[in-house]
């Protein structure tokens, strides 16, 4: 198979200047029409011929506007060789598509009735003959042509400056985007939606029309993602004084789409996922991912579409730093310590693992086969976790300064990785040689910490090493350039002022110490009492680290530190190391462990902490996952951690029942729903103390359970007595997922939830045949990506005893759906492969089977691309 690579990077020969786009849309047969004017590179060869990109097409028509003679041009391989006739010259190509047949929901498709698209990254090439390569930027002019009862809503990136009235029934609407852009980044709309709109104003004056589509039931469930999208657009203006550029900004939710939402140029179209939201539709959590998500869109106008990438392998230009970008939103305007708490525990649940497997790469990756297989949380979320950094160590105010700098110099290009590091440098004036390696290194490195006190010298010595294991294709490492945030903390939990020997200036109570060596030692003078050190404060990098703590001091900083993310993490490592600790001792003696009291009185502390937001204590009363445990196993077995940690939380739940049933009645509330971050984290604990009340379910918890069930009138509530109900295996079950049903049925989304709850909270064998079930079930669509990740994604990452079934059921099961979807829809498929790359650390029963589902994939005859890229680098 192909392989590319960033070493083979070449210019484009041609560029394009404009392109002209017409589209008489018909679900089976669309005629697009595409008048390309060409300029040759100035750097190209005077012979350099032309070559366009093209997947599934024939040219009806391909002729130079003003030539009478046909161009000689051949095809092959997906792409279209042309002699060019000259230095600029205009293309007119017409192709003929089948956006109904269009199931793998890339290029132009239909869903729900709709006309709609997903370019990125290579989709633009299944629509016309074009140079579909990021570093090619043309200005778009777009005229949509349909039935007009049938597709009344006609949109296109840009501003609408021409609509006609064709007399035959269709009508048509033009389109302009001032804005010189990739192919990747277009985008059309073609049907009937309901619109709700609104204004903004931005700090320049210009008045903005917000433009939200939606099929005409679900039209009333757009009003939280508006709001969401103006704080995003005065939150940018303030934090980075950067405005939006066009008059209109239109999104448009469709029910059929591979991913969360796409960032094309004033028109983005979302997942209904991300913009739907009523309380009987969006839990809290969604609520926030609305949020995050029309803000992560929006923050691409400027960081990924004004400046957008190269090539593919600088994806993380764009991705990283709009995610660092939309986490810093969140953290403004939910709550700073819980987001960051949120972000690494998905960083951990995903990149970690990711980054730890046979799938590995660096956030700049150097070769692909399937770039849709790189929109990973490598690229993302460590990507934006290596933007932290650079804040970290220049500060706010310089890492602002090369913001400014990067968007002065590179607006309106398509740039590198390595441009913006410059701007970073520029900016400083500092040396960032050796940070680059955070783009070209994979692999998580991994710090020890080792501390000694003196008190006669009042002297804290701290001794670091680092490692990064070895990943595919990259044995061994070179140091990185580390950021340490650090403080010590005196017995009353309050940071002492730090002062290194020979160290100039007093630190203050927190530093950060900038680990460049392979092993590093700082002394602290001037330490009056013994410290215990709060380490990688705010998870201040992307790495794993022992700091060598023993239990009392876990304990201590899980109820002291004022750092909130130490104060979470330290519950966290104390949890894992206590269930391991546990996990031996059943291998050893073959039966559970009593519950440790070091952990039960830690624990203790936490459940009657009465300062913290309730938000913050349910993620610090939350254990750590079965995966995140098993990550720290040479051998993972997923049924003896799973027992072991069920058998934590039934302890912890009987033991502290009083107080767990305080906290409930203390958060509940009769109040109609209404969604704030505090009313979430307050429902967030009420559910926490719920679920754990439910390991454990006598008559009142399940009365509770049920009351709640009857009366909330929210689905966060709802499924948070539903699910642990369902888990205990309530006589009730069959009726509430009725009841539930019934409530769910008429939205899609609220849907969902009801499939994935049920092969989530099922446990064991039962599982399996409730997903197969399911799949069966009037309201599941295999064509729906959204059902497909809620029955067989949830049944795959979320309920680990079944889909770990020792005889290879649940294996069986996936192999065989990942084999069908990819002749359908190859990105889901692949993205489906995933649960299969950790096979190696797994115990053997377990290991073979799965690794015999990959072979069996493999086998597979006319794989894609993206499934076989994933199944062959996970074998290998
Ligand atoms: N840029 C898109 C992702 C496109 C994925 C293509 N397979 C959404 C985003 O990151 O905002
Ligand atoms: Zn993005």
């Amino acid at each position: 198979r192909k392989v590319h690579n960033l070493k083979a990077y070449r210019p484009p020969h041609f560029l394009v200047e404009q392109v002209t786009l017409t589209f008489e849309l018909d679900p089976s047969a669309t005629r697009v029409e595409a008048l390309t004017h060409f300029k040759r590179h100035p750097d190209a060869p005077t012979d350099a011929p032309l070559q366009l990109h093209g997947e599934e097409l024939q040219p009806e028509l391909l002729e130079i506007v003003g030539q009478q003679e046909r161009p000689h041009y051949h095809i092959e391989n997906d792409r279209l060789t042309l002699t060019p006739p000259a230095e600029s010259f205009t293309l007119r190509c017409v192709t003929r598509i089948a956006p109904d047949k269009n199931s793998a929901l890339d290029g132009l498709y239909i869903s729900g009735g709709m006309f709609c698209t997903q370019c990125e990254a290579e989709g633009f090439r299944k629509i016309t003959y074009y140079p579909d390569r990021p570093d090619v930027m043309a200005k778009f002019r777009v005229t949509l042509i349909a039935e007009a009862q049938q597709y009344p809503i006609l949109l296109s990136n840009g501003d609408k400056v021409a609509t006609a009235d064709l007399g035959d029934g269709r009508h048509s609407a033009t389109y302009e985007d001032p804005y010189p852009k990739p192919s990747y980044l277009f985008a059309l709309v073609a049907g009937d939606l309901a619109l709700l709109e609104d204004h903004y104003t931005t700090a320049e004056g210009r008045k903005v029309t917000l433009q939200l589509y939606s099929e005409h039931h679900s039209i009333d469930q757009c009003g939280h993602a508006m709001q969401a999208l103006k704080k995003a657009m005065q939150w940018e203006e303030s934090r980075y004084g950067l405005s939006y550029d066009l008059n209109t900004y239109m999104i448009v939710a469709v029910g059929n789409f591979n991913m969360g939402a796409m960032e094309n140029k004033g028109l983005n179209i979302f997942n209904t996922k991300y913009v739907l939201a009523a309380p009987h539709v969006a839990t809290d959590a969604e609520y926030e991912a609305v949020e995050g998500v029309i803000a992560h869109e929006y923050f691409h106008n400027w960081t990924g579409n004004r400046i957008t990438c190269r090539d593919w392998f600088q994806l993380s230009l764009k991705e990283g730093l709009t995610v660092y970008r939309d986490q810093s939103f969140s953290a403004d305007i939910v709550s700073g310590s819980v987001q960051r708490i949120q972000d690494v525990r998905l960083l951990r649940n995903h990149q970690f693992p990711e980054d730890a497997g046979p799938t590995a790469h660096p956030v700049q990756p150097e070769s692909y086969i399937e770039i849709n297989n790189f929109y990973t949380s490598t690229i993302y979320n460590k990507g934006a976790e290596v933007i932290r950094m650079l804040e970290t160590l220049l500060g706010w105010p310089i890492f602002r300064q090369g913001m400014d700098l990067y968007v002065a110099r590179h607006d309106g290009q398509a740039a590198t990785v390595e441009q913006f590091i410059c701007c970073m440098e520029d900016a400083s004036g500092r040396d960032l040689g050796q940070f680059r390696l955070w783009y070209v290194q994979a692999g998580t490195p991994e710090l020890t910490f080792n501390s000694l006190y003196y008190p006669e010298s009042q002297r804290y010595v701290l001794n670091v090493t680092q490692v990064c294991p070895p990943t595919p294709g990259q044995l061994s490492k070179a140091p990185m350039h580390i950021p340490i945030r650090m403080a010590l903390l005196d017995p009353d939990g309050q940071p002492q002022s730090l002062k290194l020997v020979d160290g100039e200036q007093v630190l203050g109570a927190e530093t950060v110490l900038e680990l460049t060596t392979g092993e590093a030692t700082y002394t602290f003078e001037g330490v009056s009492k013994a410290p215990t050190p709060s380490l990688m404060r705010g998870f201040s990098a992307p790495v794993k680290w022992d700091a060598a703590l023993d239990r009392e001091a876990l304990a201590f900083l899980w109820a002291n530190d004022n750092d909130p993310f130490n104060r979470w993490e330290s519950g966290q490592i104390l949890a894992v190391e206590t269930i391991l600790d546990m996990v031996g001792l059943t291998q050893q003696n073959g039966e559970l462990p009593d519950l440790p009291e070091s952990f039960a009185h830690a624990f203790e502390t936490i459940i009657k902490d009465g300062k913290s937001e309730p938000a913050l204590l349910a993620l610090s009363l939350s254990l750590p996952t079965t995966g995140y445990i098993m990550d720290r196993m040479d051998k993972a077995d997923p049924h003896l951690v799973y027992r072991v940690r069920q058998h934590v939380r039934q302890a912890v739940a009987s033991r502290f029942r009083p107080l767990f049933l305080s906290l409930y009645g203390r958060h509940y509330s009769d109040e109609p729903y209404h969604y704030s971050p505090a009313n979430a984290g307050a429902r967030a604990l009420k559910n926490l103390a719920l679920d754990y009340l439910l390991e454990n379910p006598e008559p009142t918890v399940l009365a509770l359970a049920h009351k709640q069930f009857h009366q909330a009138d929210n689905i966060t509530d709802w499924l948070g007595a539903y699910g642990p109900l369902l888990r205990c295996g309530s006589p009730s079950s069959s009726e509430l997922t009725h009841i539930l049903y019934t409530r769910c049925k008429d939205s899609a989304n609220a849907l969902d939830k009801w499939f994935s709850t049920q092969v989530t909270m099922v446990a064991g064998p039962e599982a399996l045949s409730l997903a197969k079930a399911l799949t069966q079930h009037p309201d599941f669509s295999w064509s729906t990506p959204n059902k497909v990740r809620a029955v067989v994604g949830s049944f795959s990452g979320a309920n680990p005893t079944a889909f770990h079934a020792i005889d290879g059921s649940g294996y069986g099961f996936l192999q065989e759906v990942i084999a069908q979807l990819d002749e359908k829809n190859p990105q889901l498929a692949a993205r489906l492969c995933t649960y299969f790359t950790r096979w190696r650390r797994m115990v053997p029963e377990l290991s073979q089977p799965m690794q015999n589902a990959l072979q069996r994939l493999l086998d597979t005859p006319n794989l894609s691309n993206d499934t076989y890229e994933i199944v062959s680098k996970s074998l290998a």
